[in-house]
């Protein structure tokens, strides 16, 4: 029932002997690994359980539980592989686990309300990256960021855009050029805390951005005093471990939200700017989707439309999220990757 996806990326001139890729997969929450009864693999690098609220485990570090509900049947979780031995642990708060290409990192902070969420971004992610730093992993290139009441008036300023000036403050001070910034996701929960998440590596990967679209860190202030830091996709060759992250992508247009409310016309265009961004990147359909919908009721809309696009057998994961902005009902994220053969 497993469908694992080899991401593999030709790695010309590189003289280091090629490490066996890195796998992604979506599998049933039952008979996979974390289950009590079925221990997880020696390279399991990260397990994405989702669930009704966010959980870091305790006995397990490299497994964390979202708190993001998966919509439709069976409830689904994310698996991330490498072949080498991984090794997991806690710091400061901070779970991870770390391969020999790849380290995984997440870190919870409560959030009340009470606390600037600028603030409170600023320091998670400057926790974040001093902690990917130390391990020697210092490039962060993909990050997963949920927040609560997404919408929200944050000291006069939605509370996205309010984490937006955290994270990008956060970002700078770490000395990280815009054109250094991660492949990421932002969105809303109903459950509470702010939970942030990423792969980082030992060597920087290559933003792609998308010609269909300005670059998120060049959106003018209309959407907030300080952009949203993050590139639209991301390529990350490590060895022949790597893959193409893409970001959330939605119905923007330019720096625009286009078709607001319309989910079928948001999706439409959503899948053409992922076409675009992947066509820019050189690679080719997502092997592994993850679709964001703000209303649990188009999930069969939703499929449908999906249907025709991606290739049979794709797996998606459906999750029931808030896009950061309020007029969009869907976001889609993805993982290309390339059978080992198709990348020699
Ligand atoms: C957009 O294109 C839609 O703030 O990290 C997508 C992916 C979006 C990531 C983020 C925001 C983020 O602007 C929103």
């Amino acid at each position: 029932m497993m469908r694992p996806y080899t991401a593999a990326h030709a790695d010309a001139g590189v003289a280091t002997p090629r490490r066996p890729p890195l796998t992604v997969a979506i599998a049933p929450l039952t008979n996979a690994p974390g289950n009590p009864d079925c221990p997880a693999p020696e390279g399991r690098l990260a397990q994405i359980d989702y669930g009704a609220a966010h959980r870091q485990c305790m006995g397990d570090p490299g497994r964390l539980v979202v708190g993001l509900p998966t919509l439709g049947e069976p409830a689904l979780r994310e698996l991330w592989q490498t072949p080498a031995p991984v090794v997991t642990g806690w710091q400061d708060g901070i779970g991870y686990g770390q391969g020999p290409d790849l380290l995984f990192a997440h870190l919870l902070l409560l959030d009340p309300g009470t606390v600037d969420l600028a603030d409170l971004a600023e320091r998670a992610y400057t926790q974040l990256l001093a902690f990917i730093r130390a391990r020697g992993f210092p490039h962060p290139l993909r990050m997963w960021n949920v927040l609560a009441r997404v919408h929200d008036c944050n000291r006069g300023l939605e509370r996205y855009r309010a984490f937006c000036v955290g994270r990008d403050r956060a970002l700078r001070l770490a000395g990280l050029a815009p054109t250094r910034f991660p492949a990421a996701t932002a969105v809303g929960a109903a459950t509470s805390g702010l939970l942030v998440y990423l792969f980082a590596g030992r060597t920087p990967g290559l933003a792609v951005e998308n010609p269909r679209q300005v670059s998120a860190w060049r959106y003018p202030a209309r959407y907030g005093p300080r952009p949203p830091s993050f590139a639209r996709g991301l390529h990350y060759p490590a060895n022949g471990s790597g893959c193409f992250f893409i970001s959330g992508t939605a119905s923007v247009v330019g720096h625009r939200s286009l078709h607001p409310g319309d989910l079928g016309r948001q999706l439409r265009e959503t899948l053409n700017n992922l076409e675009v961004l992947t066509d820019a990147a050189g690679v080719g359909r997502p092997s592994l989707l993850k679709v964001f919908l703000r209303d649990p009721r188009h999930l069969e809309q939703t499929r449908a439309g999906l249907r025709h696009w991606a290739p049979t057998g794709t797996p998606v994961l459906y999750l029931h999220a808030q896009v950061c902005r309020a007029e969009l009902e869907i976001e889609i994220e993805g993982v290309c990757a390339r059978p080992p053969d198709a990348s020699q």
